[in-house]
């Protein structure tokens, strides 16, 4: 067969964050070092790691070694990480490094997510630092392993999509200035739960499924938020993980599930909710503290809240 032409012009993750940075009138780099982080491999198999405690050390190995940043928040550390000194730089990283654990043995779709603050001051970084909104992040993006690799991120400026492409180990911008349609027709929740549900949440997914209310909506639910927001972004639609009676916060954590994808959702279009306030707002006050979420299509969760709003 023939060859394809090389493109010689693609714009890589690295091309792409390098041009951001010329945009930001006051950047100094440091961020750019930091992205430059990610495309490296660093894999020597020196003994058969559980994937997840595998993609945390690599994730700690890799930010602390990029001497940007100076505390990491990890799904998988209880408290703060906090780095040396000599390596310290000026940012915050809240990174759940592979999410979607029930899925790895079976092979679904899993994926990595982050958020990037700045620390304030030059003081010695504390679990204060660590506790900062939504509306403080600078960065944040995720990683989706699925039928092909790709990482989707958000400088302030838009939601951008990257593919890698393995022949080049290159993520490869793919999706420039993703937006989320205005509505969807797909819900995406777990619906064994529908016995511990408030009435809100049982009365809104009735209605989604009710053909006398209008066509009814696909249900698609992975189990890998990551998954289920990708799809959420490219189709449009609705994913919920609510409190319910038995776990009054939902499940998923605030300040590296939650926030990052709030951050894409708005950077994209859309909404994110906890069900009273933009996720954006909320003030963390623990670190690994729940949030129930609604998050999607503008039209889709501002039609769920007005129906949460009618319970209250
Ligand atoms: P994890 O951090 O243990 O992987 O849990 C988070 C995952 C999310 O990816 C997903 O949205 C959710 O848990 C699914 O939970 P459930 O199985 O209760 O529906
Ligand atoms: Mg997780």
């Amino acid at each position: 067969g023939s060859l394809q032409p090389l493109n010689s012009d693609c714009v890589t993750l690295t091309r792409f964050v390098l041009s951001e940075q010329k945009r930001a009138p006051h950047a100094t780099g440091e961020l750019t070092q930091l992205f430059g982080t990610v495309g490296q491999k660093n894999v020597q198999g020196e003994e058969v790691k559980k994937l997840d405690i595998l993609a945390n050390e690599l994730f700690i190995n890799m930010l602390s070694s990029s001497y940007t940043v100076a505390l990491l928040i990890s799904e998988e550390n209880e408290t703060v990480v906090e780095v040396e000194t000599e390596k310290r730089g000026k940012y915050i990283v809240a990174f759940d490094p592979l999410d979607g654990s029930s899925n790895i043995d079976c092979l679904v779709s899993i994926g990595s997510i982050f958020a990037i603050m700045k620390k304030e001051d030059n003081s010695i970084p504390s679990l204060k630092d660590a506790l900062k909104p939504g509306n403080t992040v600078v960065a944040a993006g995720y990683a989706l392993y699925g039928s092909a690799t790709m990482m989707v991120i958000s400088l302030g400026t838009g939601v951008h999509g990257f593919m890698l492409d393995p022949s080049i180990g290159e993520f490869i911008l793919t999706d420039r200035n993703l937006r989320v349609p205005p509505r969807g027709k797909i819900y995406s929740i777990n619906e064994g739960y529908t016995h511990i549900w408030d009435d809100a949440i049982k009365e809104y997914i009735q209605k989604k499924k009710d053909p006398k209310q209008g066509k009814p909506y696909n249900a698609r639910y992975v189990g890998s938020m990551v998954a289920d927001v990708h799809r959420t972004f490219k189709y449009g639609g609705i994913f919920i993980y609510p409190a319910t009676k038995e776990s009054p916060n939902g499940k998923l954590r605030l300040l590296y599930e939650c926030i990052p994808m709030a951050y894409l959702m708005t950077q994209a279009g859309g909404l994110a909710s906890n069900g009273k306030i933009s996720i954006l707002d909320v003030q963390p006050e623990e670190l690994h503290q729940r949030s129930p979420i609604f998050l999607g299509s503008k039209e889709d969760v501002e039609e769920v809240l007005e129906i949460i709003k009618k319970h209250s």
